[in-house]
């Protein structure tokens, strides 16, 4: 029976070894949230990294590992530390993620790094030519893998392939300073299909791709050779019912089986009447602009005095990539202007931020999701941001306000949220002043909307639009015999 194969860098659970014990953790991030319903159907295979290194993978729990891994439907690609150091924390996060992110002034060139990538990469394209059989679709996700689709279509010039990008394509100017531009995209164009968040995310391509390679484009076809490769845009949706109905059954939580964190949040609503919350959930990345909204918070708490001791922001930094440089000074910035601004504007009832660096159970994200009265969103770029979606989803009542960047993905969708321009301080602290007076029939009213849409457009259709869309592109090859 033909299976789908999904690939990607990382697993849809983390492995660690406690005292010669395996736990298999579920990871946190948007991949591997948005996946799990596809994933779960039994007819797919999952490859990855397990997240150990070689050296940290005991010889004698290799076998355990393995049948761990398959009880999840998965099966590991082995890194040793100096490959995961150039393929993942060196070409992947210290040039790919900065350049596509439009940071060019953090990206790194280095041959060496870039020559672990092709390797990587090749090893990721050997386990799926030795686990593929004829019929099988090969689903390869993100930048960490662009080269993976042209290495398998070397070997299986008939096999079927997609790729999805899950961060922003970016425009040609700032792509064609890469110094292996020809060699990334030729590795994509091993694609039947490639796929993107948004429609501009698919010209930026397209235009590098005609004005890198010089290739014939017509509409949103590309012609290579004698092959056809077909770019679209998928807008990643959110398991939609999950979200909402974990909301739900939250609320209908008796106070004592309720969490600490929601007791705590109660507690100060309860006394203050007219508190708001303000919440931000990031992983702890420049490209989320965490420095710029704490900056941004206490230029509207100067020019609107009138909410200090009322408006309080809870940040939720996900810890990662903690071994890259820039991540660790943001870490410091971060610390420190937390502490400074909590630490001139605090009161003795009030303070201004409460921050958490760390992850949280999927419980206590919903927590924080239904008892805050505005999410505050604001990405410097940002592939899509299901954060945003998540948020509404879980909104029952149909109240709370989404505060959105312009720069994520997501906005594109979300029309009805109040969008703002994250460098812009004056703008961003009226529209903090407008959603807390806003009133809840307008929330209602725009939540409506956005949630009929979060509802009708959830990842399950944004994976079958994609496969359903790879298989028409297979079933058009004219070279194409199904067995
Ligand atoms: P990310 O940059 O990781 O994903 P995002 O889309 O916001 O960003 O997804 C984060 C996910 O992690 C959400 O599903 C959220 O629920 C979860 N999460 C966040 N904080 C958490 C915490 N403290 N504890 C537990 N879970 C937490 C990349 C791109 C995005 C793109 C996605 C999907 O950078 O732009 O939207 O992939 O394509």
């Amino acid at each position: 029976m033909a299976k789908t194969i999904i690939i990607s860098n990382r697993l849809p659970v983390q492995l660690q070894i406690d005292n010669g014990t395996i736990n298999a953790i579920p990871s946190v991030g948007g991949l591997a949230t948005g996946m799990k319903s596809v994933h779960s159907d039994g007819q797919s295979l999952w490859i990855g990294w397990s997240g150990l290194t070689e050296e940290e993978i005991p010889e004698e729990l290799e076998g355990e590992i393995d049948k761990a891994l398959a009880e999840h439907g998965s099966s590991k690609v082995k890194l040793t530390a100096a490959e995961v150091d150039g393929f993942y924390y060196g070409f992947s996060n210290r040039t790919i993620w900065p350049l596509f992110h439009y940071f060019l002034e953090y990206s790194e060139f280095e041959l060496s790094s870039w020559n672990t990538y092709r390797e990587v990469n090749q090893k990721f394209a050997d386990a799926i030519l030795k686990e593929a059989s004829e019929d099988d679709i090969i689903w390869v996700h993100d930048y960490q893998l662009m080269l993976v689709p042209q290495m398998v279509r070397e070997k299986r010039p008939d096999i079927s392939i997609g790729f999805f990008l899950h961060i922003p394509f970016p425009s040609y100017e700032i792509f064609r300073t890469l110094p292996w531009r020809e060699e990334v995209l030729l590795g994509l164009l091993g694609s039947d299909l490639i796929g993107f968040h948004t429609y501009d995310y698919e010209r930026h391509f397209l235009s590098s791709i005609r004005r890198i390679l010089g290739l014939e484009v017509s509409f949103n076809d590309i012609y290579l050779e004698s092959r056809i490769i077909k770019v679209d845009s998928f807008p990643m949706g959110i398991d939609y019912a999950k979200f909402h109905n974990a909301a739900k059954d939250h609320e209908a939580l008796p106070k004592n089986k309720q969490s600490d964190l929601q007791r705590r949040l109660n507690t100060h609503k309860e006394s203050t009447p007219d508190a708001k919350f303000l919440l931000s959930i990031d992983r702890l990345d420049y490209s989320k602009g965490i420095a710029k909204r704490l900056n941004a918070y206490e230029y509207f708490l100067n020019k609107y005095p009138q909410y200090k001791e009322k408006v309080r922001l809870i940040i939720l930094a996900v810890p990662s990539r903690s071994n890259v440089p820039q991540y660790q000074l943001l870490k410091r910035e971060i610390d420190e202007l937390v502490g400074r601004i909590n630490g001139e504007l605090a009161t003795v009832s009030w303070t201004p931020i409460w921050y958490f660096y760390r992850s949280l159970p999927f419980d206590n994200l919903i927590d924080l999701y239904t008892s805050c009265d505005i999410a505050w969103l604001t990405p410097i770029r940002d592939g899509m941001n299901l954060v945003a979606k998540e948020y509404i989803a879980t909104r029952t009542d149909k109240t709370g306000v989404l505060i959105l960047s312009e720069m994520a993905g997501s906005a594109n969708e979300m029309n009805e949220s109040l969008l703002i321009n994250p460098n812009n301080f004056e703008q961003i602290a009226d529209t903090i002043h407008r959603a807390i007076q806003m009133p809840e029939k307008e929330q209602k009213e725009r939540n409506s909307v956005l949630q009929k849409r979060l509802e009708r457009y959830n990842v399950e259709k944004w994976a079958n639009d994609f496969m359903r869309s790879l298989t028409e592109q297979r079933d058009k090859d004219p070279t194409y015999v199904a067995q």
